[in-house]
């Protein structure tokens, strides 16, 4: 889909354009088009999987075999799907500005694997995995293998092996955290992506943006849990709008 397709706020697409410092938070609904499931949507992870008996370190202690196999169905799925226009967007948008962080809520991967360089990882990545005893690294142990009732073990230790990625009620990565509110503070523009902003501390970053002065602009489906605070709100798929909005960016950069 071409830019002319969009009407974009010209406030957005000229702030974009001579923004010395850029900085995206994304979350699921930008890997939707990848085919990986967003949480909260119908026929989303929420609706087949209940949060409680899967994303919280008291289920995975009770059944960790069960959550080991659900985060290896997961981690196949991520590697079985490809970037998409909205990922390959990102990382045309970091080549124009000079200060671009992507903060991003997704363990999938798809950021780095289309190419953006400084990408931080709020919620971990699904790809590796540690020993909740002697927390070492345990990518070559194999998740699938485990079965009912006899959960993957650390090869070094014997403590039980988990994904590395945040559960409800645990810290985010502190460096991660740090990096994130430090890049709100030196944004001239935010862009919200595909994110229904209900999960903090992570929604609470795009109105931190905007305290420090920020032009926030949110791309999503449907208007998130913030989309009333937001100065631009564009609704559609971030793997159409990000592409157009880019290129806009880029024809006003030439042209200015
Ligand atoms: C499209 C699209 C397309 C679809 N194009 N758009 C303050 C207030 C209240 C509660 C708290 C608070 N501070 C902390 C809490 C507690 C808790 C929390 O936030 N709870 C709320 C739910 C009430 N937070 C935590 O526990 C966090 N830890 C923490 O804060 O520690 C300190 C502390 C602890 C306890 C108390 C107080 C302080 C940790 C949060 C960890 C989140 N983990 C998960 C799972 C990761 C592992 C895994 O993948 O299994 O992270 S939960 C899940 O939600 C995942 C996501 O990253 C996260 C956000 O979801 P996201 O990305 O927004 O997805 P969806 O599905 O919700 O939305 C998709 C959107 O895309 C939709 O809007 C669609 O419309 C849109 N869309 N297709 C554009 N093509």
């Amino acid at each position: 889909m071409s830019s002319t397709t969009f009407a974009f706020p010209p406030e957005l697409i000229e702030r974009l354009a001579r923004a010395r410092s850029v900085a995206v938070l994304t979350g699921a609904g930008i890997s939707a088009e990848s085919g990986v499931p967003t949480f909260r949507d119908p026929g989303g992870l929420w609706e087949r999987f209940r949060p409680e008996e899967l994303a919280n370190v008291q289920a995975f202690l009770r059944n960790p075999d069960l959550v080991q196999r659900w985060y290896a169905y997961r981690c196949k799925l991520v590697r079985e799907v490809e970037p998409n226009p909205g990922h390959y967007a990102l990382v045309e948008l970091e080549r124009m500005v000079p200060d671009f962080t992507l903060i991003t809520q997704n363990v999938d991967n798809l950021h780095r694997r289309a190419g953006s360089q400084r990408v931080v990882e709020l919620h971990g990545n699904l790809l590796r995995s540690y020993c909740i005893d002697c927390g070492r690294p345990a990518e070559e142990v194999n998740l699938e293998a485990a079965a009912e009732g006899k959960p993957a073990r650390c090869p070094a230790c014997g403590g039980l092996i988990r994904p590395d990625v945040v559960w409800f009620g645990e810290l985010l990565p502190e460096e991660a955290l740090a990096e994130a509110y430090a890049a709100c503070e030196r944004a001239e523009v935010f862009l919200s992506v595909g994110t229904s902003a209900v999960v903090y501390p992570a929604a609470g970053l795009p109105l931190e943006a905007k305290r420090a002065g920020a032009y926030v602009a949110e791309i999503n489906l449907q208007p998130s849990a913030i989309a009333d605070q937001v100065d631009a709100l564009l609704l559609g798929k971030a793997g159409e709008i990000l592409p157009a909005l880019v290129e806009a960016v880029r024809q006003t950069r030439n042209t200015g």
